[in-house]
């Protein structure tokens, strides 16, 4: 298995570097990737071409169009657009040229927005879903419904998994597009750069997340990519194939300000501006099924906080719009 030729959709966000790090970490030899400039993921003949003329033999779909929840909410027509033609491209071109296995990448905003807590995976399509991230999560629901039916009508191995909120090096630290980790990294480390005496979190402070460190993320990637196939289908059902990818442990977003103050430095006031949604109120994945297959979480937040403080201050620059 780590001798195929891999291709690594989305190498240059967050996590497809990770996974990248990690394949090459287990000595993966041949792995193939693109930049946006070589290969627009959005545009089917295009990828098509790709996947026609590379001998491709595995591939991890770790491209998406993905942003915070202010960015969910002021672009939800490039979010739902952007996914589904990323997903139906490289799924579709995947299995037009007879790559056998495929991991998509989801979320866990795929889950109803007050499904019970911790969401198992049989929690998906029970009820509707958070409004800020509607259109995200449609698009991710319908990647893993493509994996299953091509699973189902064509013999497929193609998986998926749905990461709890990540965060790492390799982050986007855009001040209203992010996700709420680089943005209060971002906006505590300016206040103790500039002596703020007030730090501004959006929300109420009372939601509850849960935080998994990108390197596990790529790791549990590498993980379920490389389980047999019996294995895989022993802890998985052909139309509930998913699978969820997190700690088990979540935090309010209050008790991350506070975390974060200590990573940073800052010793000033945090206050909440309730005029910025909160979203879900809870969002802990159940983590058995991954667990049942051997595979469990390394990274305290207070450690991959702090891992990600150093990287941050080494790429002050890290920011894109989405
Ligand atoms: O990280 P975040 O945007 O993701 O927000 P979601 C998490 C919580 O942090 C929300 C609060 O309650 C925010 O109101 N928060 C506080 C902040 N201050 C900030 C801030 O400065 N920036 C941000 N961004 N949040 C996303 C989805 O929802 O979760 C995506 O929109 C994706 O589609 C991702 O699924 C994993 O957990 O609310």
């Amino acid at each position: 298995m780590r001798g195929q030729r891999v291709f690594v959709a989305g190498h240059r966000g967050m996590v497809g570097g990770a996974i990248v790090r990690r394949l090459q970490a287990l000595g993966y030899g041949d792995i193939v990737v693109r930049s946006h400039a070589e290969l627009d993921l959005t545009r089917q003949a295009d990828v098509e071409r790709f996947f026609a003329g590379q001998g491709i033999e595995a591939v991890f779909l770790a491209a998406a169009k993905v942003g915070g929840i202010h960015a969910n909410h002021s672009y939800p027509a490039d979010f739902i657009l952007q996914n589904l033609q990323i997903q139906c491209n490289v799924i579709g071109a995947a299995h037009q040229a007879g790559v056998q296995r495929l991991l998509f990448l989801g979320s866990s905003c795929i889950y109803p927005r007050l499904a019970p807590q911790p969401m198992t995976e049989a929690a998906l399509l029970t009820g509707p879903l958070e409004p800020t991230n509607e259109p995200y999560a449609i698009a991710k629901i319908a990647g893993i419904k493509l994996c299953e039916s091509f699973n189902r009508q064509f013999g497929r191995d193609y998986r998926s998994v749905m990461p709890t909120n990540l965060y790492g090096p390799g982050d986007n630290f855009h001040p209203e597009n992010s996700h709420v980790i680089p943005a209060l990294m971002r906006r505590f480390h300016q206040a103790v750069q500039n002596d703020e005496p007030e730090v501004v979190v959006w929300g109420s402070g009372t939601p509850l997340r849960e935080f998994l460190h990108v390197d596990d993320m790529a790791a549990a990637s590498v993980f379920v990519h490389e389980l047999a196939p019996a294995a895989y289908q022993a802890h998985t059902e052909p139309m509930l194939s998913h699978i969820n990818v997190g700690t088990g442990v979540d935090c309010s977003i209050a008790e991350l300000a506070r975390t974060m103050a200590q990573v940073t430095g800052y010793r000033g006031r945090v206050v909440f501006d309730a005029t910025k949604p909160d979203g879900a109120p809870r969002k802990l994945m159940e983590v058995s099924r991954l667990a049942d297959m051997g595979w469990r979480a390394q990274w305290s937040l207070a450690d991959g906080l702090a891992d990600t403080y150093r990287w941050y201050r080494e790429h002050p620059q890290a920011h894109r719009a989405v």
